[in-house]
């Protein structure tokens, strides 16, 4: 097996080289990223399981070229290889500042009226990403797997894509995905480009499933598109998003309880307090931390509860952070003068109810802190994940020690024993605070061991191994996705299967698949060369022909029912064999037709040449003849009512070819043709659609070896073969025909020049 190389791209490199008193320092620095990552490798190591030849990390090294150059071969690490991005201070303040951190941070953790719009610096945020792209672009090839992460490169994987169409990409996002609400706030140009740039990306990584279902929301809103199990069809490939809650190294954590420094550290801390209880909190400068409503939620702890004066201290450690962008700067003034105040109204001579840090820990001190608390107080108003949460839960070898925990964290998902508060609720925190002040030793160990069973069982190896398994799962969907004509060979051997074959299974769609798309469906009425076909065809015993269609049955059963053919209308819901009557599927129910016709037909209104077509156990808007953008506007509009006046019912709304739809849950092709596989043995199936509908069909048959599904149209698709027109389709049922009319001799099984 050749080994691949593996590119994962951060907007810094993992290392910080200095210039001081001439001499060059270089520090690895070790984020929550690195150790996941770094960790994953030495695992696939260990098990000699590595599928990567190298790895390379790409990212800003936060020096000068020349310096960097001075460095050298130090610079080089045992997991990484560093591929440096060298961009202007100029270009880099604006893209890191002014747009990821001014616009896309506040917007994407809920703050919009924090966020600043400024075009030039979205200007610098798209040349930024150019400078990855040329780097990455010198050195990716075939086969090569690149992993990007954050918000500071969201548009990167749709620009590689655009210039390595085949490689393998993973987009991870670290910070929450907002609702369509929010994302559309910014411009619609910026929003088309940052969605553009992530669906480059074969597989798209969320914390939690919130932030995946607003990013597939957002994607349906803003392009129209939808997607089938988290999957989006975009641009004729298959991208998925998918789950992944990130992790800390738990074994690192837990196993530092007992270090010597970190066990000296803390006992010095259980001593200085003596028999106080300590509460805790640690986070970097930053307003969706909710560091200021902490604060308030204690004084209201304090005065409400005042036989905890003297007893209790919270240590409170904030970590510099972005102190040149002006929301940062103001905060840190906001927390200076509210500790300043309380330390001077509620503080005495004797006791000091709280202790401020504003600089960084190193791990002893933190992992000391973590494991002499009683209480951790971690209280964002959004927070992607929070990694504090885990850490403190991973250390806790002693089982004690209480977390409260902000619902607004992705971590409150996984830990569900935390005391969980609402981080605007200062009643509520106050009172979870005497709460878990209070709690037995008990409890705080069942909650304790629970935690940390959620934590190890998802470790941070675990995470980065399930994305790159999920990134191979869908690359090896798209395989079966792509676009492939029926060229001549294929049709050859389909042609000689069809002849040889005893039993022959014929699954046909109707409109644009065996008749073009006219203005109206009442148009599309079969001409008599298409029904001579078909009945030529049906007059051979060997062959068992299905008409299936979306179309109602009356319409179906007065254009072909006079054909020995069998017909599958509303996509399954009715169905009728050759010569029979018409079946309903059981346990259909049409009670929700009415409102559905009545919503759409208010939006038919609004939008000229569109119409509603009501069937018995379905219904459908069109607008094919509509203009495009109002077409677009009015059926976005629709879709949404329609999702939600269905959401509790057993309904799907389907969006297909300019047409919106709305039918029982349960039924679709897929379903429909299983039933008809079960009525007998086929050695030779052919399979024709053109809608999206036609999908199920086409991955029913997916693994029948003797199944030829086409798809007509020239967008991917699961069916194994396309053919661009309806005509394509006729002239090859023509042959099929020539093939039974002359009992399929050898000599007419030539193609015909499609
Ligand atoms: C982003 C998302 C998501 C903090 N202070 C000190 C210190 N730390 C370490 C912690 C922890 C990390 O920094 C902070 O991680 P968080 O997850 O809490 O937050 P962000 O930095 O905002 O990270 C976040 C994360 O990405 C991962 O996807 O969870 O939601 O915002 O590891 O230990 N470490 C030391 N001294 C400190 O003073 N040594």
């Amino acid at each position: 097996m050749t080994k691949k190389r593996l590119f994962i791209v951060s907007n810094r490199l993992p290392v910080n080289v200095e210039v001081v008193n001439d001499k060059t320092e270089i520090h690895p620095s070790s984020g929550g990223l690195v150790s996941a990552i770094s960790s994953f490798l030495d695992d696939e190591k260990e098990k000699k399981l590595n599928k990567y030849s190298d790895t390379y990390w790409v990212g800003v090294p936060g020096c000068t070229a020349p310096v960097w150059s001075a460095a050298g071969q130090d610079l080089n690490d045992d997991n990484y290889k560093f591929l440096p991005v060298f961009i202007s201070k100029k270009v880099y303040d604006a893209y890191y500042n002014g747009l990821s951190n001014s616009m896309l941070w506040p917007l994407f953790h809920y703050f919009p009226s924090y966020a600043e719009f400024n075009s030039d610096a979205y200007t610098s945020y798209k040349k930024a990403n150019e400078e990855f792209l040329e780097v990455l672009l010198k050195h990716l090839g075939p086969g090569d797997v690149v992993w990007i992460h954050d918000y500071h490169l969201l548009p990167l994987a749709g620009m590689i894509r655009n210039e390595l169409p085949e490689i393998t990409i993973g987009f991870f996002l670290h910070i929450p995905f907002p609702s369509h609400e929010i994302f559309k706030i910014m411009p619609k140009e910026w929003q088309e480009h940052i969605l553009e740039g992530m669906l480059g990306a074969d597989l798209i990584g969320f914390h939690t499933i919130d932030y995946a279902a607003h990013f597939l929301k957002t994607v349906q809103m803003v392009f129209g598109l939808q997607n089938e199990k988290n999957i989006i069809e975009y641009k004729n490939r298959l991208v998925k998003a998918e789950v992944f809650p990130i992790s800390i190294d738990y074994d690192k954590f837990h196993d530092a309880w007992d270090d010597p420094a970190v066990r000296e550290k803390r006992h010095a801390l259980k001593k200085q307090f003596n028999e106080r209880k300590i509460i805790f909190s640690v986070d970097r400068l930053d307003y969706t931390k909710g560091v200021y409503n902490r604060l308030k939620a204690y004084e209201y702890f304090l005065s409400n509860y005042p036989e905890y004066h003297g007893k209790v201290v919270f240590i409170m450690n904030v970590v510099p952070s972005r102190d040149s962008i002006s929301k940062y700067a103001e905060r840190k003034k906001i927390i200076d003068e509210y500790v300043g105040n309380l330390l001077s109204t509620v503080g005495t001579v004797t006791w000091q109810p709280i202790i401020y840090q504003y600089a960084n820990l190193d791990f002893d001190e933190l992992v000391a802190m973590y494991t002499s608390c009683d209480l951790a107080l971690i209280t964002p108003i959004r927070d992607g994940m929070n990694l504090v949460a885990k850490e403190f839960v991973a250390s806790r070898r002693d089982e004690r020690g209480v977390l409260v925990l902000s619902e607004m964290a992705g971590a409150a998902r996984e830990l569900t024993y935390a005391l969980v508060i609402n981080p605007i609720d200062t009643e509520e925190i106050a009172l979870k605070i005497k709460e878990g002040l209070e709690m037995t030793g008990a409890e705080q160990a069942m909650r304790m061991k629970a935690m940390q069973k959620a934590v190890q069982r998802y470790s941070v190896n675990t995470w980065a191994a399930d994305f790159f398994k999920k990134l191979e799962g869908i690359r090896k969907k798209q395989k079966e996705f792509e676009v492939r004509f029926l060229d001549n060979d294929s049709r050859i051997e389909l042609l000689g299967s069809f002849n040889n074959a005893k039993s022959r299974l014929l699954l046909l769609d109707y409109d644009g698949t065996l008749k073009p798309f006219v203005s109206h469906p009442a148009l599309a009425k079969p001409d008599d060369n298409l029904l001579e076909i078909l009945r030529a065809l049906a007059e051979d015993k060997r062959n068992h022909i299905y008409i299936i269609s979306g179309r109602d049955s009356t319409t179906l059963g007065s254009w072909i029912g006079h054909l020995p053919i069998n017909i599958v209308a509303e996509h399954g819901a009715k169905f009728r064999d050759a010569g029979q009557d018409w079946q309903n599927e059981p346990s259909i129910n049409t009670e929700w037709l009415p409102v559905v016709e009545e919503i759409m037909m208010n939006h038919a209104r609004q939008c000229e040449r569109s119409f509603v077509e009501k069937k018995e156990f379905s219904i459908a808007w069109h607008y094919r003849n509509a203009e495009t953008a109002p077409g677009k506007l009015v059926a976005d509009e629709l879709y949404n009512e329609l999702q939600q006046y269905t959401s509790s019912l057993k309904i799907k709304v389907v969006k297909g070819n300019k047409i919106i739809e709305v039918r029982n849950k349960g039924i679709n092709k897929g379903v429909a043709v299983n039933r008809i596989l079960k009525t007998g043995k086929y050695d030779f199936t052919l399979a024709c659609g053109d809608d999206t509908t036609d999908e199920d069909m086409f991955r029913q048959l997916a693994d029948i070896k003797s199944a030829y599904t086409i798809k007509i149209g020239p967008e991917a698709s699961y069916a194994k073969y396309n053919l661009y027109t309806p005509q394509m389709v006729t002239s090859l049922l023509n042959t099929l025909k020539d093939i039974v009319e002359h009992s399929g001799k050898p000599a007419q099984l030539k193609a015909t020049g499609d």
